[in-house]
């Protein structure tokens, strides 16, 4: 038991320091991919992750409403400004959704795998990482 708790936590200070990204975009990938949950991002699941964001019902996200939903993520205020292109400060559906999505779904078979999705936000996250402070 004590090994068993012992190796947990260096492979969780080892994963912090070496594969910090990785394991936030796969944890993301985990939470994002539940109806089907079958290995594949579908446009219904990024458009369920908006309705839920989007706390007070009015077709966008705001940046405090981001931040609720983001407390784990340490470059939420990076992300938001990132999807936020047209810079009003708020995430409108076609930012959050489908030009995410489109940007992700490489051939245009409206699914996004596993490895669509960690490729596209390893970059996102390391493009922020090196330009976006
Ligand atoms: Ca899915
Ligand atoms: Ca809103
Ligand atoms: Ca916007």
């Amino acid at each position: 038991m004590r090994h068993l708790v012992l190796a947990f936590v260096v492979s969780s200070v080892l994963a912090q320091h070496h594969h910090d990204i990785a394991q936030l975009v796969d944890q993301a990938f985990l939470r994002l991919d539940v109806h089907p949950k079958d290995g594949l991002l579908e446009l219904e699941e990024l458009a369920s992750v908006f309705d839920v964001r989007d706390t007070d019902g009015d077709a966008k996200i705001s940046y405090a409403e981001f931040m609720a939903h983001a407390n784990d993520n340490p470059l939420r205020h990076e992300m938001f400004n990132h999807f936020d292109t047209n810079k009003d400060g708020f995430l409108q559906k076609h930012e959050f959704v489908y030009a995410n999505f489109l940007a992700m779904d490489h051939n245009g078979d409206n699914q996004v795998t596993r490895h669509d999705f960690d490729h596209y936000y390893t970059n996102i996250i390391q493009h922020i990482q090196h330009h976006g402070r």
